[in-house]
């Protein structure tokens, strides 16, 4: 086992993995020619002359979303449709020949504009579907692709991610399979955005297996290769009519375990491979009127934040402006409330006067954990580790983060944490993974002057990078009295499609 953890510990994110996950909540904006047929999927031949956003205002999407609490936003320059938001010299199908700004509008420049202007990140979505193109299916799709991809790498300044949608059915318009050339698509990105990563059907950032916005409870950036080739299968990301195809061809995307010690015995090579959580504030991914009503409540949306972001996965919130080109009073109001609760629940650390903590190793003193300024691993590996923070006064407090130095991988695989007021313990709540961040939120908060953190199984010694008793001054998310019963409802549809599937005879197992 020794070497086996050797093995598991000396995979470590590269550079653009780190950018990415150090952000890690960020926007996605799905505007373009179905925000004016009230579709989810254009067919590609709906006329330019359809998109005619009449007060496109950019500075308060992007604006909105920083108020949400997202680093960064990723547009939909091209959705499946085929349909371009910029000028581009490569189809007619695009902004020019639209009445926006009498054919001289262009929806990436303005969006990247105001990502400047408001300190945000700016990403693209480039559909590899396209229902218009001429050359869909053919070789030549690939160089007309790549011409796409370049304009959007080479005019807008930084690009911080390439989303890459997994989604094709292109059987629908009797077309054959495009091949996509992944390995150039890659290329391209890198060379000219050497620090942008590539998600979805990508090298950096796997998708996290749904769109309903569930992270793993235990989510592993070390998995095994093979996940890497499944986010390559066109259709993974599917919505298709009932989820049948997608079931059958990627059930080991939709794994639960992708990355236990018992999983990843059964084989060889490993991936830094972290997931994102993509889903929408609303039903759609499209804006459509009759959706105003329905936007995710203040809970479940900070529920998905604690879990993603705080469960050691990537946040992509979809947010979609109306056909005026703005988003609605609604969205606006239910992104102030989120980033506002996000701050107050996230920003406010009980301070610690004094700790009882391992000794540490030369160089990595707990000091500089607790000042925020550095990393801690003990001296010496053990079957737990211990950490008794006392508290300068007796405190309000409903949750801790944890934050793994992911330089040297992730290594916690369990741990337990205990408040108590004079000298009374109570345990308030135990967790499994932690890696980038973990958010770990006790039932209801509870007053306390020490806690006592214990690390209960780790790959050898845990790196820490941070360490916060976070005072309760926001509110912890309440769960819809539904929830129970979903969650009773996905465990019996995990059961009957994965459980029962015969993962013995994969061909990418070890054994
Ligand atoms: C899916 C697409 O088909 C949806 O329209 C949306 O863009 C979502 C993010 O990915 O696969």
């Amino acid at each position: 086992m020794a070497d086996r953890l050797d093995l598991y510990t000396s995979v470590v994110p590269n550079e653009r993995q780190k950018l990415f996950c150090e952000s890690g909540y960020h926007a996605f904006i799905h505007f373009g020619m179905t925000t004016f047929t009230g579709k989810e999927w254009g067919d590609g031949k709906t006329p330019p002359s359809v998109f005619n956003p009449t007060n496109v205002d950019t500075d308060q999407w992007v604006s909105a979303l920083k108020d949400g609490g997202a680093k960064g936003v990723i547009l939909t320059c091209k959705h499946h449709d085929g349909f371009c938001l910029w000028q581009t010299d490569t189809t007619e199908y695009s902004i020019k020949n639209s009445p926006y700004k009498n054919g001289k509008g262009d929806i990436v420049k303005e969006v990247s504009e105001s990502c400047k202007k408001f300190g945000m990140k700016f990403g693209v979505y480039l559909s590899p579907w396209d229902r218009n193109s001429e050359y869909y299916g053919t070789p030549k799709y690939n160089d007309f692709y790549i011409e796409q991809l370049t304009e959007l790498l080479t005019r807008y300044g930084d690009i911080f991610c390439v989303w890459l949608d997994g989604a094709c059915g292109s059987h629908l318009d009797g077309k054959a399979k495009q091949e996509y050339d992944f390995p150039r698509i890659y290329e391209t990105v890198y060379k000219y955005q050497p620090l942008c990563a590539i998600s979805n059907c990508g090298p950096d950032v796997r998708w996290v297996g749904n769109e309903g916005g569930f992270a793993r409870k235990s989510e592993w950036n070390v998995v095994p290769e093979f996940s890497f080739d499944l986010q390559n299968i066109a259709d993974n990301s599917q919505q298709d009519t009932n989820g049948e195809e997608m079931k059958r061809r990627c059930s080991d995307v939709l794994e639960q375990d992708l990355g236990s010690r018992e999983f990843l015995s059964k084989y060889d090579s490993f991936i830094w491979y972290p997931a994102e959580v993509d889903v929408s504030i609303r039903p759609g991914w499209f804006y459509h009127k009759e959706q105003d009503k329905k936007i995710r409540s203040l809970d479940n949306l900070l529920n998905i934040y604690y879990t993603s972001v705080g469960g050691n996965s990537l946040l992509l919130l979809n947010v979609p402006p109306n056909r005026e080109g703005k988003f609605t009073e609604f969205d606006v109001a239910r992104l102030k409330e989120l980033g506002e609760e996000i701050k107050k629940g996230t920003s406010y650390p009980a301070k610690i006067v004094s700790y009882n903590a391992p000794k540490a190793s030369e160089n990595f003193e707990f000091d500089k954990l607790i000042e925020d300024a550095g990393t801690y691993t003990p001296e010496k590996e053990n079957s737990s580790y211990e950490f008794i923070l006392k508290l300068k006064n007796p405190e309000k407090i409903d949750k801790v983060l944890l934050v793994e130095d992911c330089d040297f991988s992730q290594r916690i695989e369990s741990f337990e944490i205990y408040t108590s007021l004079n000298g009374q313990e109570q345990k308030a709540v135990s967790g499994t993974t932690v890696g980038f961040r973990r958010y770990a939120l006790f039932k209801k908060a509870v007053t306390a002057d020490t806690v006592r953190i214990v690390i209960t199984a780790c790959r050898k010694k845990p790196y820490l990078k941070e360490i916060k008793v976070l005072k309760a001054i926001g509110r912890l998310p309440k769960l819809p009295w539904y929830t129970p019963v979903l969650r009773i409802g996905r465990k019996i549809v995990d059961y009957i499609y994965f459980k029962t599937e015969d993962y013995k005879n994969k061909k990418h197992r070890k054994k």
